[in-house]
């Protein structure tokens, strides 16, 4: 069985990071090892989360799994707690990473034009610093502008798409993936660069008008899980962009009308339905 490492916090409650994580990954068949980054109540949409700062955890957790002679398929880091880490996390890297894995960057820190909380300009800094020596980096549009200093912008065409990939392609990064895109009227998705072949790539599906907290993460981890069982890349965040509005659809179905996550729980069977075919 292939096994990744995820590194991201864990907020107790509210369908994000590592809660999404493990269950989705799993579901992909691939087996998540995990170094929680801190642990929080809550994400931070909710006031008054409380946060523990597990970064004093991170080498005793690596060096123990250096002494057993742990591998791993692929290094995923999503939500981070500390601009600390992230220097910790570049030396994970550099001790786990072979010529047969690979590295994944989710630089979680912003949407919708705005840093969340806990967050400024030095942890984006230090957030792009670590795309640079990942493989495969996955940042929303707000993400990609803060750390290449373009200017964000809701309206915008494929030029500008292109060009935000370049400029995070001058930083270093294999296949650059930029999330919600709206290239068309009631279509989103992701463009990606494959930075060797210098090949573009869009795939969008049908806009849903909802924002759902955890919605990235969904797709990550998908994604994570999808390259671990060897599935071409483009097939992978296809997967992913699929299953991530099949389960905010499904999400709108509920009467309850949660507002802090989607039910990913409800279509986990249909995910592994749709990677059984591409799968290794
Ligand atoms: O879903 C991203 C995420 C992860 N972890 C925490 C968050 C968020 C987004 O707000 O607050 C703690």
């Amino acid at each position: 069985m292939k096994r990744i490492v995820t590194i991201q916090d864990i907020s107790c409650l509210g369908k994000c990071s590592l809660t999404v994580a493990l269950p989705i990954i799993s579901a992909t068949g691939v087996e998540a090892s995990i170094i929680p980054t801190a642990v929080l109540s809550t994400h931070t949409m909710f006031k008054g989360f409380t946060f523990k700062d597990l970064t004093d955890q991170i080498y005793p957790i690596v060096n123990h799994w250096k002494e057993e002679e742990i591998t791993f398929d692929g290094l995923y880091t999503g939500y981070l707690g500390t601009i600390d880490q992230i220097d910790m996390i570049k030396d994970v890297f550099k001790m786990f990473k072979t010529e047969n894995n690979f590295t994944f960057v989710d630089p979680v820190m912003a949407d919708n034009g705005k840093l969340y909380p806990n967050f400024d300009e030095a942890y984006v800094k230090k957030n792009a610093e670590l795309c640079e020596v990942a493989d495969y980096i996955v940042p929303n549009i707000t993400e990609a502008c803060l750390m290449t200093g373009m200017e964000y912008k809701e309206e915008y065409d494929k030029k500008y798409i292109h060009d935000l990939l370049y400029a995070l392609a001058k930083r270093g990064g294999h296949i650059i993936v930029v999330t919600g895109v709206s290239l068309e009227e009631g279509k989103l998705g992701f463009m990606s660069l494959d930075v060797d072949k210098d090949e573009f790539y869009l795939y969008q599906t049908d806009r849903i008008d909802v924002s759902y907290h955890g919605t990235g993460d969904i797709f990550s981890s998908v994604a994570v899980g999808c390259l671990a069982r060897g599935i071409d890349y483009k097939k992978a965040f296809q997967i992913a962009a699929d299953y991530t509005a099949l389960t905010i659809r499904k999400t709108l179905e509920n009467p309850a009308k949660p507002w802090y996550g989607v039910d990913f729980e409800l279509t986990i069977p249909s995910l592994v339905q749709m990677i059984q075919h591409d799968a290794n």
